[in-house]
């Protein structure tokens, strides 16, 4: 073959590989967030994701859950924390999880009742009177029967944490009364109770990721919100927002989930641990959730929100407001666990 042939055929073989190697690398799935490696250094990779940021109690709570998980299975797992919804919204991980595509997770667990109904008892307005009683009810048998509900749907629920009482926030004008809510925008979680809820007030309720919501706001696409103070004060609220109003209309609980799928690929005394280090978090978790309660109200006012405490009469107007939400939706969630719950409450309640 003459030199010039040779040159050419070197070429031609050059520019084929070089080409094939493209194609081949543009073949190449795209690295999705859920195919983490299962392993680093010979531990189990325990990747938990959660919507809020590093200073909310709920990631406080997960450093918590990590430290006993160490003290406890040293060099065994390697337990990673992301927050502000790196790996995906509430339902996004939720169902990541499901999938075993997602180790953990701590949505809130309004936007649950799309897999497990019941779970809306805890949407019904003014449920609760006070955490005391919250924690009663959630801690004992019927509260443990709704998390049993959900091995059935791929997600082991291993206690419930404290997401808190909600409180209403908007940019508009101070709110007193339901009347006073007439028209506002306020972004609710995904979950149809809260939307009849804000709907029974008067308001213009739209359902948004928790993620999507400081830019909503930002740019005026809603005027409104409801979240605990925690989360008002510590996701910077008071910047977009100039008015709260401690409605307390709702305690919405987090759920530390783990996918049935990891769950049950652990060794029985592994489980024993990692459901030990849920109860130990939660606890931590409702102890520094008071303690912010207490203290980031009166902060909210210093970085110049009007904060609204309400009379007992106007409460009540509230309460009247939205009383039609049970009727709506107690067979939707199922009318046994929604009178199973509402005979703790007051069981919970009566008790000095
Ligand atoms: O991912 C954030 C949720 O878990 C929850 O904390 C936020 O209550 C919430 C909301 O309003 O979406």
């Amino acid at each position: 073959m003459s030199k010039k042939w040779f040159v050419l055929a070197m070429v031609m073989v050059m520019a084929t590989t070089l080409l094939t190697g493209c194609l081949s690398s543009d073949k190449k799935p795209a690295a999705k967030p859920d195919a983490a490696k299962t392993e680093t250094a010979g531990k189990k990779v325990i990747r938990i994701s959660i919507g809020l940021n590093e200073v909310h109690p709920e990631y406080l709570g997960l450093k918590k859950f990590k430290e006993e998980i160490d003290k406890k299975l040293p060099g065994k797992y390697d337990i990673q924390l992301y927050a502000n919804a790196q790996l995906g919204d509430d339902v996004k991980t939720t169902e990541a999880a499901r999938m075993g595509n997602l180790e953990m997770t701590g949505p809130s667990s309004s936007p649950l009742t799309g897999i497990v109904k019941e779970l809306g008892v805890f949407d019904l307005p003014f449920l609760f009177p006070n955490t005391t009683v919250a924690y009663t009810v959630m801690d004992g048998p019927a509260g443990q029967k709704l998390l049993d509900l959900m091995e059935a749907k791929g997600l082991k629920g291993l206690a419930y944490w404290e997401n808190g009482f909600r409180h209403l926030t908007n940019s508009a004008h101070e709110v007193k009364t339901p009347e006073d809510v007439k028209g506002l925008k306020i972004r609710v979680m995904q979950n149809p109770i809260h939307l009849a809820t804000w709907k029974a007030l008067g308001a213009n309720p739209t359902p948004m990721p928790f993620s999507e919501l400081f830019t909503a706001m930002q740019q005026k696409t809603v005027d409104g919100q409801e979240n605990p103070i925690p989360t008002i004060y510590l996701s910077k609220y008071n910047e977009v927002q100039k008015y709260v109003t401690l409605t307390g209309h709702v305690y919405t609980p987090h759920i530390l989930i783990i996918s049935k799928k990891v769950w049950d690929g652990m060794p029985k005394e592994d489980q024993k641990v990692f459901q030990d280090a849920a109860y130990v978090a939660r606890d931590y978790v409702r102890k520094i959730s008071k303690e912010m309660n207490d203290s980031q109200t009166a902060k909210l006012k210093e970085a110049g929100m009007t904060v609204t405490v309400l009379t007992p009469e106007q409460q009540k107007a509230f309460q009247d407001a939205v009383k039609s939400v049970y009727a709506e939706y107690t067979d939707k969630i199922g009318k046994d666990t929604v009178e199973s719950i509402v005979a703790e409450v007051k069981k919970a309640s009566a008790k000095k």
